[in-house]
């Protein structure tokens, strides 16, 4: 790897995928210096200062990063930051992990973005290829680190999760398919605008054999400056194909009076037997597979995992049903788009009312957007969090609480058969919570000691 060895090399940001980058380029020979704005970064006792070209904590040091040939930098810092554009004028290169992995990478790679659903596709996409035979391993923004993954040689196709994060510092991953779900409002605190945030995830189309996107969602279709010669097809999804699009090869088809997922121009699966609900999961099942196909699935093993499928835990997972009232944890849903799909996807279920649980960080989203959809769907709102007074303004009869633990006492005093509880927070957990995981978790147990 002449590529590591001749530079003068910083990894910033000592997080999971600092970490991996850490371990890669150590065991490559190349001794890194290490950089964290943090003073106690999580991953700091993992790092024996020995090993490194030194470890600098705090606020970033210019002048030390502008010395580097390559700064590899981690999804949790902005490339805005002012020490690292200084670095870039002074001519140090600046990528993330994922351009590291794309480098040295030599097997086949399909890759999902979007703001929404793309843990669920990732998933399917992995196990979709598994049935197939074919080793296939998830990782990226999903929780393994792309550097870790690497490290597997037991696999035969990565299957990627890519954040617009890890798609900024992202230039030459080369993909059989790369699809972007969707693009809503999310990590407005880091992006000046939508059409920033929007041309970040359309990167995941540079170097793709096939481009993958949402015809129903126009911000997610590749521009001519997004594809390169190697691009040999574009596959444009959509659930409204029935209606109009005619044409497309991915949507969905009437099949004996039935609506089929069409998948490669024909009928794969009636959507009644679909093991996951919602019709954001019928976009997932299309976009999985189109995903699988692309890396050698075969059409049978695709219908098979999206029979027996089951959803990722967080993501509109019901936690019990007790007196006929299901308590159901979407603790994943971190942004505005998330909750509108997961309640449009869930209304047809209730046969009472819908009391939801919100609030948390809102990343700078414009939270009226729920407006319509509170109006219509939810009957009974109960908020928390930073931005929770922000959502309980939008609807008179709100309930502001503390804790979760409150939140679900005060749901749990108005529910009655036929209703469903739903945690759907509509923004990110940090500003009470170590994580969604932990929200969920938080929830899930509040709601389990309520029964005894
Ligand atoms: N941080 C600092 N100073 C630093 C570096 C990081 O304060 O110098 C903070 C960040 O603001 C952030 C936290 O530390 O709050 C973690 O950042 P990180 O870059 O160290 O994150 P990792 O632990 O390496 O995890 C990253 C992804 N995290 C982010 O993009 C914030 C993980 O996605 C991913 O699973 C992991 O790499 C492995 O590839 C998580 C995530 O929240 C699930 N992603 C966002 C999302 O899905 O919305 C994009
Ligand atoms: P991500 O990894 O992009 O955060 P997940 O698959 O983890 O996505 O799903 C997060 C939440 O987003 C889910 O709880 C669900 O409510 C919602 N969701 C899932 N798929 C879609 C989709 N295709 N469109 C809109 N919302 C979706």
């Amino acid at each position: 790897h002449a590529l590591l060895t001749a530079k003068r090399i910083a990894v910033v940001g000592l997080g999971l995928s600092g970490l991996a980058t850490v371990r890669f380029l150590l065991s490559k020979g190349v001794k890194p210096v290490l950089m964290d704005t943090r003073k106690q970064p999580a991953g700091l006792d993992q790092i024996t200062p020995e090993k490194v070209d030194g470890i600098y904590l705090g606020e970033l040091d210019a002048n030390r990063l502008a010395q580097m040939d390559l700064i590899i930098v981690s999804p949790g810092l902005s490339i805005k930051h002012p020490a690292l554009r200084f670095a870039k004028l002074q001519g140090a290169e600046i990528i993330g992990d994922v351009e590291l992995f794309a480098r040295v990478n030599t097997k086949p790679v399909v890759a999902v973005t979007g703001s929404n659903g793309k843990s669920t596709v990732t998933m399917l996409t992995e196990a979709m290829l598994r049935q197939s035979g074919i080793a296939a391993l998830a990782a990226g923004n999903i929780g393994l680190p792309v550097l870790d993954a690497i490290a597997q040689s037991e696999v035969a196709v990565f299957v990627l999760e890519l954040s617009s994060f890890q798609l900024d510092t992202t230039e030459s991953l080369r993909t059989l398919a790369s699809a972007n779900l969707n693009v809503s409002a999310d990590h407005l605190d880091r992006y000046t605008d939508m059409s920033e945030y929007a041309a970040a995830k359309r990167r995941i189309f540079r170097h793709a054999q096939s481009a993958i996107f949402n015809a129903d969602d126009a911000l997610t279709q590749p521009t001519p400056d997004n594809l390169s010669g190697e691009t040999r097809q574009t596959l444009a999804l959509s659930l409204q194909s029935h209606q109009g699009l005619a044409n497309s090869e991915y949507g969905i088809m009437l099949q004996q009076g039935q609506p089929w997922l069409k998948v490669d121009g024909e009928p794969l699966l009636p959507l009644s037997e679909m093991s996951l609900f919602g019709e954001h999961n019928h976009f997932n099942a299309l976009a999985a597979a189109a995903m699988a196909l692309a890396a050698g699935a075969s059409k049978t093993a695709i219908a098979e995992t999206l029979r027996t499928f089951k959803g990722l835990a967080h993501r509109c997972e019901l936690v019990l049903q007790h007196n006929n009232v299901r308590w159901v944890n979407d603790s994943k849903a971190t942004n505005i788009g998330a909750t509108l799909a997961a309640l449009a996807g869930l209304r047809s279920s209730v046969t009472g009312k819908i009391i939801l649980i919100a609030g948390g960080d809102a990343k700078g989203a414009d939270v009226t957007e729920l407006q319509p959809v509170l109006c219509r769907d939810v009957q009974h709102l109960i908020t928390l969090g930073q931005d929770g007074p922000a959502i309980a303004a939008l609807m008179s009869s709100a309930k502001e609480v503390k804790t979760l633990q409150q939140a679900v006492k005060v749901a749990a005093e108005l529910a009655q058969p036929g209703d469903m509880v739903l945690l759907s927070p509509a923004c990110a957990s940090l500003d009470m919570f170590k994580s969604y995981a932990d929200r969920g978790e938080q929830f899930a147990k509040a709601v389990r000691e309520l029964k005894v």
